[in-house]
């Protein structure tokens, strides 16, 4: 009613009511079958009815026409501090703004400046604000999230007769972002670990705490949920609370189907009401006449139909990966030497890395001239005559330029093993322009995969505008693989555009991307990614061992 202009006057009954029935002691339901809702303090007649159809049809209608005519987002536009409704309305009324986004984009260009009462102050203010609220709605990228997780999980493992510790949630379906961090657990003395969970040092605020669930608030701005479950309802209520809302509600549909309500807790057999409860979730899935579900396809995306039928793909997992073909050495802006990374890489069961420092246009990057690339392609060579069962494949990832072309001449990209080529400048080309320009980088016989595809950051830079299904039709024509890049802030492709490539039959390259040798940790997060997207162990080229993937990488 603000944002429409509506008189004041009515604006703030409305609050006013709204803030006496949250109050209430009593249930609402119970004072309006005694006919005394017009007793409730600021409830009048007029409230009191639409309080009535509330409670009668789960609407108002009036409630309803309003949302219908406002457009979407101007409410958000609400939580951005300093915008009253006022100064919405007039942002909406002469520039056309209706959301948080055109708004940032009429501060920067200046547009808010010329409006009455506003000025160059208030735009500085108004951008400082937006970021505020940026930060604030933000959900929290995997990569950070997960080791939070990790650690809390720590502390709970500690904790007497706490057992079955598990992550739900999207955390557990390895989404790229979460909203919050599920876990789960059983407990002899649940009033005991919730304690102990809410007395955990990282806990900076306790959000609410009851008998058998807490949540709590993490590193500023983190909430975690603990729940604790009766073990003979610990499966059921897992995959509850794993998600997605969505595969839930498809999974209720096929439980209705073969005569079973599902419940958070139990499956009831509709017949006879007799309960059903599984400690396991394979027994819960099993029981609806399926395969148990990977958590990471729980999207409602088909993966349902795909276990009635028994044809879930096997997922690709962390030990089928056989090397790394996307790392950076000191010779670029890695911190660690060729010799380091190798010892690393060796370490985690690999056969082979490729080192795929930058190439000269990425100043910044430190990328390679032509002389110093020779330079480290014959210590690579050296370093392989004196390793055994290890190769270390000399590698680039070389610049793929504005227009198009390769920032090394085909001179040099021939005596590489893997060329990796990626966009990392003029970001901004028009849609056309960029797709055409990958393209043609991936016209070059010399080039293998195309590095982190759509360039997007997690909470920090949009992917560049690419026309990413001709992308994708052009690397299977073109035989080159797509990178799903594993640094947790990129996870480029990601596990949507990762399926779409599957089903093109274009091949996929999980690489870290690793600067240091911790980097190549992040592999999990790739493989997290990967899994979203369907992929199996023949999808990935990385999977290969070094015969076969040298054989594919010349023979294409
Ligand atoms: P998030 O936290 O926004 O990244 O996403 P989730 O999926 O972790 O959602 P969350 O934390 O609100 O709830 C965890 C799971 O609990 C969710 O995936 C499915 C289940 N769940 C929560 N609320 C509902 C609901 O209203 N209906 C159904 N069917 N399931 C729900
Ligand atoms: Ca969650
Ligand atoms: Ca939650
Ligand atoms: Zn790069």
């Amino acid at each position: 009613m603000e944002l429409r202009g509506e008189s004041g006057f009515k604006v703030v009954a409305y609050r006013r009511a709204a803030r006496s029935v949250e109050s209430m002691k009593e249930d609402l339901e119970e004072v309006s079958r005694r006919g005394e809702l017009e007793t409730i303090p600021g409830v009048g007649k007029a409230i009191a009815s639409k309080i009535s159809e509330f409670l009668d049809t789960g609407k108002i209608g009036a409630h309803d026409r309003l949302f219908q005519e406002t457009p979407q987002g101007m409410a958000e536009l609400l939580e951005i501090s300093g915008l009253g409704p006022k100064t919405i309305s007039m942002l909406h009324e002469k520039l056309g703004v209706s959301t948080v986004e055109e708004l940032e984009r009429a501060v920067r260009e200046h547009r808010v400046r010329r409006l009455p009462r506003m000025g160059p102050t208030s735009e500085k203010n108004i951008l400082r604000a937006i970021e505020r609220w940026k930060k604030r709605s933000d959900r929290i990228p995997l990569g950070v999230a997960l080791p939070i997780a990790e650690r809390i999980l720590g502390s709970l493992r500690r904790v007497e007769g706490v057992r079955n510790l598990t992550l739900a949630g999207s955390l557990r379906r390895g989404r790229e972002t979460v909203g919050d961090i599920d876990i789960l657990a059983t407990s002899e003395s649940p009033g005991a670990a919730i304690r102990a969970f809410v007395e955990i040092p990282a806990v900076e605020e306790v959000l609410m705490k009851g008998p058998t669930k807490a949540s709590v608030i993490v590193d500023e701005t983190v909430q975690v949920d603990l729940r604790i479950v009766e073990p003979r309802s610990f499966g059921t209520v897992v995959q509850y609370f794993t998600g997605s809302k969505e595969h839930n509600v498809r999974l209720r549909q096929v439980a209705l189907s073969k005569g079973y309500s599902l419940s958070e807790y139990s499956l009831t057999r509709v017949a006879n009401g007799e309960e059903l409860f599984f400690d396991r979730e394979e027994d819960l899935y099993h029981h609806l006449g399926m395969d148990w579900i990977p958590p990471e396809i729980r999207e409602d995306q088909g993966e349902v139909e795909a276990a009635l039928a028994g044809r879930l793909p096997r997922l690709i997992e962390v030990s089928d990966i056989k090397g790394d073909l996307h790392v950076h050495s000191d010779w670029s802006d890695g911190r660690h030497s060729i010799e380091e990374m190798v010892k690393t890489a060796k370490k985690l069961g690999y056969e082979y890395m490729a080192i795929c420092d930058h190439s000269p246009s990425l100043g910044i990057a430190n990328g390679l001239a032509e002389d110093r690339f020779k330079e480290k392609m014959e210590l690579i060579r050296s370093l392989n005559g004196s390793i055994e069962g290890f190769s270390i494949l000399v590698g680039t990832e070389v610049d793929i330029r504005a227009d198009g072309k390769l920032d090394y001449p085909d001179e040099i990209l021939s005596q590489c093993d893997v060329v990796v080529a990626s966009v990392h400048s003029a970001y901004n080309q028009r849609e056309r322009e960029m797709t055409n320009r990958i393209i043609s980088a991936m016209e070059s016989e010399e080039v293998d995969v195309i590095g982190h595809p759509t360039g997007r950051k997690i909470g920090e830079r949009e992917a560049y505008e690419v026309d990413m299904e001709r992308v994708l039709e052009a690397a299977a024509r073109t035989k080159t693989a797509m990178e799903i890049n594993a640094h947790p802030s990129r996870l480029d492709l990601n596990g949507r555009w990762a399926r779409r490539a599957k089903e093109l039959e274009v091949k996929l390259a999980i690489n870290t991307d690793a600067h240091s040798t911790c980097g190549l940790m992040a592999i999990e997060y790739g493989i997290k990614t990967a899994r979203r997207g369907w992929l199996e162990e023949k999808d990935v080229l990385n999977t290969l061992g070094i015969a076969d993937l040298l054989k594919y990488l010349d023979k294409v």
